[in-house]
């Protein structure tokens, strides 16, 4: 398996990009960047580009574009080709600028209803050194409220309370659902749709060993 894929995993808050993009690294051996875990640990260490992302955040508002393709081009100039970029692009302003940077192989969409998705955040519990996520519910820690692998405390982010998000649903459907008919017309994106990772999982899985054995199924400049 030496051909090295860059792609994108898009859904809606909560539903499962990062549960999935950990079971995609283990398997597929790719670098993960998560906008929303930098986003977080420039917000822990409060540098600039954290304490302003920290204002939109908190309200489940999108952070300003300028900020964000700074960021994520920075970080994916400093990875190898061979990446999964988790929650970037989710503008159609930020997708053009991506395309103008970067070759993508694929964009998978967990298609999610939003009405599981909810109840899934409020029992979602973090390790914030690792991003590590757990879910009192469907995967809790061995030890209630701490992390598996450190077996310091879990934290709930603070974006997770359910008036926020609202907020962060309402700007997916109004700013990130769009981002999805960009890459639809350009032939590139895969739909996954169901109400449980372990139901979607076995599709990505055959969907990427596909793409890495018919490399030139599909790509774009
Ligand atoms: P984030 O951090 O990118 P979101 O809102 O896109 O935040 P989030 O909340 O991280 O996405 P997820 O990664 O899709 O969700 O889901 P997850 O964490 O894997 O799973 C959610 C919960 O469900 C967990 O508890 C998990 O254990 C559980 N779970 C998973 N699968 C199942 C299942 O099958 N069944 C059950 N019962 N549970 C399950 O972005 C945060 C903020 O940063 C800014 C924005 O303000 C954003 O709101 N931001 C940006 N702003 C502008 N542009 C960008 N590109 C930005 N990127 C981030
Ligand atoms: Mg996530």
């Amino acid at each position: 398996m030496s051909r090295l894929i860059r792609a994108l995993i898009m859904g809606p808050p909560g539903s499962g990009k990062g549960t999935m993009s950990s079971r995609i690294v283990k398997e597929f051996k790719l670098n993960h960047l998560s906008s929303g875990d930098l986003l977080r640990s420039q917000i822990q260490r409060q540098t600039a580009v954290g304490v302003l992302a920290k204002q939109y955040i908190d309200k489940g508002s999108l952070v300003p574009d300028d900020v964000m393709v700074k960021l994520i081009t920075h970080e994916l100039n400093g990875l190898p080709p061979n990446w999964l970029l988790d929650g970037f692009p989710r503008t159609v302003s930020q997708a053009d600028s991506l395309s103008k940077n970067q070759t993508l192989d694929a964009v998978l969409n967990l298609d999610v209803p939003f009405d599981v998705i909810v109840q899934r955040l409020e029992w979602r519990w973090i390790h914030p050194g690792s991003d590590r996520v757990y879910n009192l519910d469907w995967n809790p820690p061995k030890v209630p409220f701490k992390d598996d692998v450190t077996g310091e405390d879990l934290i709930q982010r603070d974006d997770d309370k359910p008036e926020t998000v609202r907020a962060r649903l309402e700007a997916y459907e109004q700013l990130t659902k769009p981002v999805l008919e960009f890459y639809r017309s350009k032939g590139i994106l895969t739909e996954f749709h169901g109400t449980e990772t372990n139901q979607i999982w076995p599709h990505v899985n055959d969907f990427l060993s596909d793409l890495l054995q018919h490399p030139s199924k599909q790509s774009i400049e």
